[in-house]
């Protein structure tokens, strides 16, 4: 038997409600799989911000530190302004582990209507780079609350992240080995550095993986092509920000938002590495119980793929695809009535055939 300690945080809003949706999952293939969780839960996230006047404590990076890895609900809360929420205990967990690879699958699954009338077969992952670009936070206020006030915030992009996040790009294309391609995101037409960069370590990485197809786009086509030829993507890495406005767009083509899962991943595994939903807190839904609670069951699913367990990862995939195609038991994004519990029931029910 194989035990792995996760870190549990359910953070905010529907957070906190999707989290033992995906708890209940993962109790019930350990006991298939021959592995345990040790959960350890913390209540970190806006309410401890009411409570202490930060996101996460002190400490709160050493004490996830030991962890093999992290499960993440949501962050945010509509009295907290958002660069508070996310730079309180997001981007510091991403940063401190060195989680540089953020992937993003967006898989339209049968049976899931998408907005688009002929999207075709919808099969990508969108890697983001996640610990530098445009989410540095390298910059500051000059004369702040007056009326001359400046900001400046620099992206960074250096070659050792850039060249990093690219390679894995390519290892991934090789390892889904569906159709050996890579796009590559950014906007070099107008930013003409750091951009510029990441073409020309696009160039160079591709050179040593001649199997696989690649595809340099702008970030304004790549958003167009999501739309016009969503078919033909396989995987597709961008910095930081181009990563995170294109996999809202890839949630959505693919059905919903409640849908998406994603993972923050130190490929060295000398820290741990995060799972968590790409949808945030829903303010305006939480509470009610209807929240989908299968992006956060799906990124349960990639945290056992990521822990060596690929076999429970498939057979919770396939029971989530299960449910949506054969379309009973729906939650209200996709058109359902269904409940929170109720979809979770749903998927518990094909695990258990
Ligand atoms: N599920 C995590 C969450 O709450 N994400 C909200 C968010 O705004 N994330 C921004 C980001 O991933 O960069």
């Amino acid at each position: 038997m194989s035990t792995f300690s996760i870190a549990v945080i359910p953070g905010d809003g529907v957070g906190l409600e999707v989290m033992p949706e995906a708890r209940k999952v993962l109790d019930l293939v350990s006991a298939r799989y021959d592995v345990e969780f040790e959960h350890t839960e913390f209540d970190w996230g806006t309410d401890y911000y009411f409570q202490h006047g930060y996101m996460m404590p002190e400490d709160g990076i050493d004490l996830l530190r030991p962890f093999d890895a992290i499960l993440l609900g949501a962050v945010g809360h509509p009295d907290v302004p958002d660069h508070v929420t996310l730079n309180g205990l997001l981007l510091p967990i991403r940063r401190s582990f060195d989680q540089y690879v953020c992937e993003r699958p967006a898989r339209l699954y049968p049976g899931v209507p998408s907005p688009l009338a002929n999207p075709g077969e919808i099969d990508m992952v969108i890697v983001r780079e996640n610990t530098e670009g445009e989410y540095s936070q390298a910059g500051g206020f000059v004369y702040k609350n007056l009326a001359d006030e400046v900001a400046v915030q620099t992206s960074i992009f250096t070659r050792h992240g850039v060249e990093r996040i690219i390679r894995h790009a390519f290892g991934l294309a090789r390892k889904r080995n569906r159709r050996k391609h890579v796009t590559s995101i950014t906007k070099s037409n107008a930013q003409g550095y750091s951009m510029v960069l990441w073409d020309r370590v696009f160039a160079e990485v591709s050179s040593d993986y001649g199997d696989v197809e690649t595809e340099s786009l702008l970030v304004d086509a790549a958003a167009m092509n999501f739309i016009r030829r969503p078919h033909t993507f396989d995987v597709v890495v961008g910095s930081n920000l181009f990563g995170d406005i294109l996999s809202d767009i890839s949630a959505m083509i693919t059905g919903s938002m409640g849908l998406a899962p994603s993972s923050n991943v130190n490929p060295s595994r000398e820290a741990p590495s995060m799972f968590e939903p790409v949808h945030g807190s829903a303010p305006d839904i939480a509470g009610h119980g209807i929240v989908n609670p299968i992006a956060m069951i799906l990124s349960a699913a990639m945290m056992l793929d990521f822990l060596n367990v690929a076999d429970a990862a498939r057979v919770v995939e396939n029971a989530v695809s299960a449910v949506l195609s054969e379309g009973k038991v729906l939650p209200r994004d996709l058109g359902g009535e269904a409940s929170t519990s109720g979809v979770t029931a749903a998927v518990l029910d094909k695990l258990r055939q």
